[in-house]
């Protein structure tokens, strides 16, 4: 479309639609069903919803002007990054009301401090690139999703993701220093400072951390760095059970828990779905076992202290029985090889079939109680279906996913959904566990607020939603689940 062609969008009011064309133009705004039809559905295609339109913000003061303008017309703002969400989380409802508002164009880095140990970063960054910025510097951003090439900072800071090195560095929550937000009435919430004290007030930004979008749009943020290690060590471990990965990572704890890096849990059956249906991917073990543990060991340190741990402590559980096996990578492409292992579960859970997710987190002593338990009830519930649990072990968030039997058809499978999940996380409220660990509530568990949050943490939580989107034009439809009307 050129300049001066005249701009429609048949479900926006006219006004709204010339002002949002005047301040974004053409290139700013996506209408035609083709282009828009990629933000409309998520990543595990469970949500079809439509849109008005897809708006491209350049930077914060063209994002602010777009919220001021939804605002004034009361139209609804899906906040959309890589759309990787796990639970709809970006995904606009089927009214078609909604504006998704797409952050890619604002994909600078803005700085890498190396006396202060961050980097300021736009929102639309991918997390892989963030990290490659950082690395290139010298620093290291620790924290690693699945989704890295595709998932974008803001949506990673939006949903507090987690991931493989909260064992160590915590969530993206523990380490955003400073914000720059958008709040629902356009103002600019400007709290880019990178001060490791400044104990003025609310928290405002842990709100935001972890708000899916529902409380304001972050347009730019600082993140907390480390140093790159100098030495690094990941194996890979065949093991009987859970109990006794818990016990693996008790003995690496007890000799040095500052050098646990990630502490990855695997089934035998997620691990098999892996290699058979991802290009490339091999065992690289003698052969295949119940469980296996992917652990990685790092130090700031250049000597071979953690050399040494890995194969002390290996050496150890190797010869008492707890591992039944184990490799070291020997080189960078080795560790790449078997980190890959770990990393392609999603997609191959995605490529066998129909699947349930259940991101759920006990205290991690209860991971074996949990993984035993409920493999019994899944199992008991569906005959065949294929209990593929797997993740991050270190932290106690277990993705207890379950696929469907081989043969079933997968919409009879979904529609099993609810049962399926209410009897995984029966056995998890029983452990003391959260329904949602990592991926958020998004829209596909929202129906489970009321009963794992209800009372005064929901009744808050509505209330600051209240009180700071009084028109709930904020990714509405997620986290709260619909009140009765
Ligand atoms: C991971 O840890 C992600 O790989 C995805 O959180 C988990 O597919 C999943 O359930
Ligand atoms: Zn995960």
């Amino acid at each position: 479309m050129s300049d001066s062609s005249p701009f429609t969008a048949p479900s926006l009011a006219p006004a709204l639609a010339r002002a949002l064309h005047d301040l974004l133009g053409p290139s700013g705004i996506l209408t035609d069903a083709g282009d828009v039809a990629p933000f409309t559905t998520d990543w595990r295609s469970l949500y079809q919803g439509q849109c008005a339109a897809v708006l491209r913000p350049a930077d914060t003061a063209q994002l602010a002007a777009i919220v001021s303008l939804c605002g004034q017309h009361a139209v609804p703002i899906v906040p959309q990054g890589g759309n990787t969400s796990m639970v709809g989380g970006a995904t606009p409802d089927a009214s078609g009301r909604a504006v998704v508002v797409c952050l890619s164009r604002m994909n600078r880095i803005r700085e890498i401090d190396p006396h202060d140990l961050t980097m300021v970063v736009e929102a639309g960054v991918t997390l892989k690139a963030a990290q490659d910025a950082a690395r290139e510097a010298g620093m290291m951003l620790p924290l690693s999703i699945s989704s890295e090439g595709s998932a974008q900072i803001g949506g990673v800071i939006a949903t507090n993701a987690g991931g493989n090195n909260t064992v160590r560095y915590g969530n993206a929550r523990e380490l955003l220093v400073g914000l720059e937000a958008v709040m629902p009435d356009g103002q600019v919430f400007n709290g880019l400072r990178r001060l490791r004290k400044d104990n003025t007030g609310y928290a405002l930004r842990q709100l935001l951390a972890g708000s899916e979008g529902t409380l304001g749009i972050l347009s730019t943020v600082i993140l907390q760095l480390q140093p790159q290690p100098r030495s690094r060590e990941i194996a890979l471990c065949a093991v009987a059970d859970a109990q006794a990965a818990l016990a693996l990572f008790g003995a690496f704890r007890a000799q040095d828990p500052a050098a646990i890096q990630a502490f990855e849990y695997m089934s035998g059956t997620g691990m098999a779905m892996v290699t058979d249906l991802i290009e490339g991917a091999t065992l690289p073990l003698a052969e295949p076992a119940p469980a296996y543990v992917l652990v990685e060991l790092a130090s700031a340190r250049a000597d071979d202290t953690i050399r040494t741990l890995m194969e002390s402590v290996l050496g150890d559980a190797l010869e008492s029985g707890t591992v039944l096996d184990a490799v070291m990578a020997e080189s960078e492409s080795q560790s790449a090889a078997l980190w890959r292992l770990r990393e392609e579960h999603a997609e191959a859970q995605r490529r066998a079939g129909a699947s349930v997710k259940n991101d759920v987190s006990v205290p991690v002593s209860r991971v074996p109680a949990l993984i035993e338990r409920a493999t019994v009830a899944c199992e008991a519930l569906i005959p065949g279906i294929r209990v593929a649990p797997f993740g991050h072990l270190g932290d106690g968030n277990i993705h207890f996913n379950l696929v469907q039997p081989e043969g079933m058809d997968p919409v009879a499978f979904l529609a099993r959904d609810h049962e399926i999940m209410d009897s995984v996380c029966a056995i998890v409220r029983d452990l003391d566990g959260s329904f949602s660990a990592e991926h958020g509530v998004g829209q596909l568990k929202t129906y489970m607020m009321p009963e794992w949050r209800g009372g005064a943490e929901l009744e808050t939580m509505r209330r600051i939603k209240q009180a700071l989107d009084p028109r709930n034009i904020m990714n509405p439809g997620k986290i709260f689940p619909a009140q009765p009307t």
